[in-house]
């Protein structure tokens, strides 16, 4: 082989190599921008932040039909969901913080504020029907939680009974064993440290009832998406979850279903809200 020859190889070499390192390095440096983290989530005064991931949502040890019928509620079985990133409110939304949206709106005054086992500021607003829940959450820059992300709030991943743990205390809750003969009312909101949920919500067992976004099918979870579902398309009723002050415990575990039509108001009845991160 002649030197010419030679040098032109040696020169196609250096050039094929310097092109491909160019491109490594360019490469290294688009992917090392890639993984920088991401910018932090926004944080919210009284709401906790729920990671995305799955959880197991419903409860087969009570899909049967003893259980149904003595306690009319219906949650199986259990199935695997994915749920994006979320906020939750860690307390039921309060009387003060719904005298705010009355205040500023004009919206009518909830049926029980005249019931003084029921109106201190710092309870549960209660007698509040589905579209009253629905329009506070709106003005409020938030929205109702749907049905599994009520659940996963409530349980996390571990598929607990109830939010402290898969023994019932009723101590650690405002249920119908709780209560004092001759007292039946609310507690102020976070009255129950021992009864919070593992991403530290308040109030998930008993004292209201809490409305959530999605209409009501028993028969709902064999056919819903295991991703982010939002409930049926239709339904004459909404979802109620985490049991009352005049419920037994059993509808108060993080899996038990409950369900009203949406005009409901009731003593017993009132909500917390939820809300999608801004991307
Ligand atoms: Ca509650």
């Amino acid at each position: 082989m002649s030197k010419y020859k030679c040098f032109i190889i040696l020169f196609i070499v250096c050039f094929a190599g310097a092109y491909l390192a160019g491109k490594l390095l360019a490469e290294e440096e688009r992917h090392s921008a890639s993984k920088e983290p991401p910018a932090a989530l926004e944080s919210y005064p009284d709401m906790v932040l729920i990671p995305a991931g799955e959880f197991t949502m419903g409860d087969n040890t009570r899909y049967n039909w003893t259980f149904m019928l003595a306690y009319n509620i219906y949650d199986g079985p259990e199935h695997v969901v994915y749920l994006d990133v979320y906020y939750i409110d860690k307390y039921e939304v309060t009387n003060e913080q719904y005298k705010k949206f009355v205040d500023e709106t004009g919206y009518r005054r909830p049926s029980c504020w005249n019931d003084a086992r029921f109106n201190r500021s710092n309870q549960p607003v209660v007698g509040v029907d589905w579209d009253d829940a629905v329009a506070y959450a709106k003005w409020a820059g938030k929205r109702l939680p749907t049905e599994a992300e009520w659940e996963k709030a409530a349980r996390g991943t571990d598929k607990r009974l109830w939010p402290w743990g898969n023994k019932f205390d009723k101590a650690k809750c405002n249920v119908w064993e709780s209560g004092e003969a001759g007292l039946r009312e609310t507690k102020p909101v976070g009255s129950y440290e021992n009864g919070k949920s593992p991403y530290g919500c308040y109030d998930m067992a008993g004292n209201a009832w809490e409305w959530c976004a999605d209409s009501y099918d028993q028969n709902y979870y064999c056919v819903s998406p295991s991703k982010n579902p939002q409930g049926p398309e239709t339904g004459q009723q909404r979802v109620l979850r985490g049991g009352g002050l005049l419920y037994f415990g059993h509808y108060a575990r993080c899996a038990a279903r409950y369900r009203v039509p949406p005009y409901a108001q009731s003593p017993q009845i009132g909500f917390r809200c939820a809300k999608t991160p801004e991307k």
